[in-house]
């Protein structure tokens, strides 16, 4: 049995990008892997945050892991704050990483764009992220391709430990799907779907009602040239639509592509509204009913423990191989 790691940040509503990169992995994953499945609310800290939304959100992403499909009884849920070996670890591995390295991340780039100085934490979060995944000894992360560069990193660190301390960490592997690993904003598919974008319509969130999924679709943008085929360097928009389409059916983007062929924008639309309503609706229902659970706090809490007695015996290995304490 191999372990998985990944993570979400609790920076607002789950989208559908988040959902076809990265959680349908962690709900396949689950039943032959030892998996470990965390909210990164350290992660979100890194630009300004409302306490109390913030909170909020945690426990949405808490329970919308568990509407999508994630057991508590199979895998570990938990919150990243809630387990003290996630900062430690990571204040060693900065000791052990580059400025070099850091300033090439092109997520710091986009996020810290425009801003005079940005926090010194959006500059080391992929060091972070480095340390959720160590700390776990994990071999496997299924993740979204945006985090690809951030998963190499990890590795680069873990081996540059090794070099120096022999044994000290397990080198992960990324796990990228092949349909959803990237899903674009609605409104303008050469940039990812994103949580925090302002426009609501760029993105489908899985707590959407079926109002504002069919307004998103239907307001995607596309091309004047009207024909459905994939081909995302010249035809983004329907391209990202068909990604979307494929995701959520399993049928296969070639497929799709013979089905609509002679259609216009509009039918094609229209059917990717339900198949995303169908898809979607059990999700919500699911949610609204484990959302304010007692139960939804219990796992997490269960989740915390069983992640702390795991990152405990890392980090006895790492202090002794680094020569910290006593
Ligand atoms: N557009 C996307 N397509 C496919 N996968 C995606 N992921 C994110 N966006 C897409 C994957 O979802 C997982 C969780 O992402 P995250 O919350 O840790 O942070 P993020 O990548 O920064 O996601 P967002 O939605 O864009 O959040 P904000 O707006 O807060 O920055 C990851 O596995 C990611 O790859």
């Amino acid at each position: 049995m191999k372990r998985v790691f990944s993570g979400v940040q609790p920076t607002g509503n789950i989208h559908i990008g988040n959902y076809l990169g990265a959680l349908k992995q962690f709900v396949e994953l689950q039943n032959d892997q030892e998996c470990l499945y965390c909210i990164v609310d350290l992660h979100s800290i890194t630009l300004p945050q409302d306490p109390k939304e913030l909170r909020s959100h945690t426990l949405d992403v808490a329970a919308l892991y568990w509407a999508v499909g994630i057991d508590p009884k199979k895998s570990i849920i938990f919150v990243q704050s809630d387990v003290p070996g996630h900062s430690e670890l990571a204040w060693i591995l900065t000791c052990n990483a580059y400025t070099g390295e850091l300033s090439r991340m092109t997520q710091f780039k986009d996020k810290s764009r425009g801003q005079e100085s940005a926090p010194a934490g959006l500059f080391t979060y992929p060091i972070l992220m480095a340390a959720d995944i160590l700390l776990y000894d994990t071999d496997i992360v299924p993740v979204g391709n945006d985090q690809k560069q951030h998963i190499e990193l990890c590795r680069d660190i873990a081996i540059r430990v090794n070099n120096k301390h022999k044994g000290t960490f397990t080198v992960p592997d990324g796990r990228f799907l092949k349909e959803g690993a990237r899903v674009m904003a609605l409104d303008e598919p050469d940039k990812k779907m994103s949580k925090s974008a302002e426009n609501a319509f760029s993105r489908i969130s899985l707590l959407d009602d079926d109002n504002k999924i069919k307004k998103s679709i239907m307001r995607a943008t596309t091309d004047s040239d009207g024909i459905i085929k994939y081909n995302p360097s010249e035809k983004s928009g329907i391209s990202n639509l068909l990604t979307i389409y494929s995701a959520f059916t399993g049928v296969s983007i070639e497929s799709l592509e013979k089905k609509y062929d002679g259609c216009g924008y509009g039918d094609f639309k229209k059917d990717l509204v339900e198949a995303a309503v169908t898809a979607l609706k059990p999700i919500r229902e699911q949610f609204n009913e484990i959302r304010h659970s007692q139960e939804l706090i219990d796992a997490l809490k269960n989740g915390a423990e069983r992640a702390n007695a795991i990152s405990e015996k890392t980090m006895k290995r790492v202090k002794e191989n680094f020569g910290l304490g006593i």
